[in-house]
């Protein structure tokens, strides 16, 4: 085998996505269908932030009033989360990380946890929106939802402006490592994740 070639050998190992986009962008819609078709364990912050406020846990009421007002919650505690998840998911064919990491201390956090485990993030997938198209969906959704944080215009715009200040510098984190690819995340559900499909079979 040519030298590096061999140096770059690994044994085949995880299937890593980061699922990436703004609130709003169908993260967690995609990320439903991905684990259905590929077996992977999904891992969203968000939705790791809403049990601990429905638990009425300490963590969940600090949490609560951040997001309430489109606020991301401190780095330690969902890195904390999300460390405590890998180690309960051992033998996991892969993980989906939905809305995380948000920032770039959380992607270097989220590697060094992966190598440590011998693991790394397969790919980043994101998922380009709009900003009045975001606003329009969110909007929607919080007629149902009962998510304080989807229900005013005003806080929508705040987790826009959080994801455009801290979160995007996220990608170029991914990009470096060759590890970035948008899809178009207009369109109906089903388009959006043959295009997501593509790409992860690429991987
Ligand atoms: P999240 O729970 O991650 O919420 P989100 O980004 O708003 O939702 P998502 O992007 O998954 O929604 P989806 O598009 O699927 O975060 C909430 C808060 O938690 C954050 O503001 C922050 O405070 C905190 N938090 C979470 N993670 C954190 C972290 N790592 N660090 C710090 N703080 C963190 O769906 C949106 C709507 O669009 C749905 O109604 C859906 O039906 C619809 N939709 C989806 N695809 C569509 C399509 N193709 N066409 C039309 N509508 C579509």
């Amino acid at each position: 085998m040519h030298r590096e070639a061999f140096l770059n050998f690994q044994p085949k190992s995880m299937l890593n996505l980061v699922l990436f986009g703004p609130p709003g962008a169908g993260k967690g819609t995609q990320s439903q269908k991905l684990i259905e078709k590929y077996g992977l364990i999904h891992l969203s912050t968000g939705d790791l932030l809403r049990s601990e406020i429905a638990q009425g846990t300490e963590l969940g009421l600090e949490a609560k009033k951040l997001m309430d007002q489109g606020i991301l919650v401190p780095d330690a505690v969902v890195i904390g989360m999300i460390s405590h998840k890998l180690d309960a998911n051992r033998d996991a064919a892969g993980f989906i990380f939905d809305g995380f990491p948000r920032t770039v201390a959380q992607a270097e956090a989220l590697d060094q946890l992966l190598h440590s485990k011998g693991e790394n993030i397969s790919g980043m997938i994101a998922l380009e929106v709009g900003d009045e198209e975001l606003e329009h969906r969110l909007l929607l959704r919080g007629k149902n939802s009962g998510r304080a944080d989807d229900a005013n215009p005003e806080v929508i715009r705040k987790r826009i402006k959080e994801y455009n200040d801290k979160t995007t510098p996220v990608a170029d984190f991914y990009r470096s490592q060759n590890k970035f690819t948008s899809v178009n995340g207009i369109g109906s559900i089903e388009e959006i994740f043959d295009s997501i499909s593509a790409v992860t079979e690429a991987l």
